[in-house]
């Protein structure tokens, strides 16, 4: 162990440890999209491919670390819960965050041309920026979901709209935009019925809802499970042991990591899944 006399400087290095035994999500969100939508003319609002790639860098994100009990993402964005109990890298959130935008943009360019294999990637390469934010509680946390999942379906039926009367309609965006100017969901749901005859109930789910990626198990009968009570017996890392803690973790390891399109603002999403919450594999 040498002591050199320049080792005050790790002194400088300050805790960012995040605050124990609370949900952390980090959530990482395309740096300049608008701008690299254009230039691989993504298609308006949604374009498929963009968004499964998404979806595919965040799955192996979720493989990687198993840590993470469940991601959602919409847009140019995917937010990770990682378990309360997690003690990865200390909580340290430089390193959560760092790891997962790295892990999750490394896999983006690396999988690109299964996705979009008539363009190739070009300078300068998508990046993507991160946060990690603590919810104390579980209602908070759920509420962190939903807040999300709300704004996938208000922007998506908006843009829906907005585009349909541009695309379909023949309006400029400056016309579409006054059209939808203080509009409400009802309003807009009827411009695409009685204008052109689209039903959004039909719209592809993964645009109604976003993408949920998590490890799946055999569902559990609805009304069998009290995730509240399960969570908090797991509450204290300390209650559970530490060959125990190494067991389920490889248990989630080998799990498989899905993506689907479901409603989590509805409990039945949590009821029947009560592995997510509970992190008992
Ligand atoms: P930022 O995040 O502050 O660096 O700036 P942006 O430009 O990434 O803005 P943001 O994240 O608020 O919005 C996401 C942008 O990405 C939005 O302008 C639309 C674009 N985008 C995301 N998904 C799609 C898609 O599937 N199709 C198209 N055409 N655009 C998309
Ligand atoms: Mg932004
Ligand atoms: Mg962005
Ligand atoms: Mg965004
Ligand atoms: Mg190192």
């Amino acid at each position: 162990m040498a002591n050199s006399r320049f080792e005050y400087v790790k002194n400088f290095e300050l805790s960012d440890q995040l605050l124990p035994n609370t949900w952390v999500v980090v959530r990482i969100d395309g740096r300049g999209f608008t701008k690299f939508a254009n230039k691989y003319s993504f298609e308006k609002p949604n374009d498929k491919r963009a968004l499964e790639l998404m979806n595919a860098a965040a799955r192996t994100v979720v493989t990687e670390i198993p840590d993470i009990t469940i991601a959602y993402g919409v847009s140019d964005e995917y937010s990770f819960v990682f378990h309360k109990t997690s003690t990865l890298f200390e909580r340290r959130a430089s390193k959560l965050v760092s790891t997962v935008v790295s892990t999750f943009t490394g896999y983006y360019i690396y999988l690109w041309s299964t996705y979009f294999p008539d363009q190739p990637l070009s300078a300068p390469l998508p990046s993507f920026d991160g946060r990690a934010v603590c919810y104390p509680s579980l209602e908070n946390l759920r509420d962190y979901m939903s807040w999300r999942q709300v704004d996938c379906h208000i922007n998506n039926l908006y843009n829906t709209t907005f585009w349909a009367l541009i695309q379909l309609g023949g309006m400029s965006a400056t016309e579409a935009g006054k059209q939808l100017d203080g509009s409400f969901s009802a309003d807009k749901n009827e411009i695409l019925f009685k204008r052109f005859s689209i039903n959004y109930n039909n719209e592809p789910e993964i645009y109604k809802k976003g993408s949920v990626v998590f490890r799946d198990y055999e569902l559990v009968e609805p009304g069998t499970h009290n995730i509240a009570q399960e969570v908090e017996r797991i509450a204290q890392p300390a209650q559970l042991s530490k060959s125990q803690a190494e067991t389920d973790k490889k248990k989630r390891t080998k799990a498989r990591v899905v993506v689907e399109h479901l409603d989590i603002i509805k409990d039945d999403f949590w009821d029947r899944r009560p592995w997510l919450l509970s992190n008992k594999p």
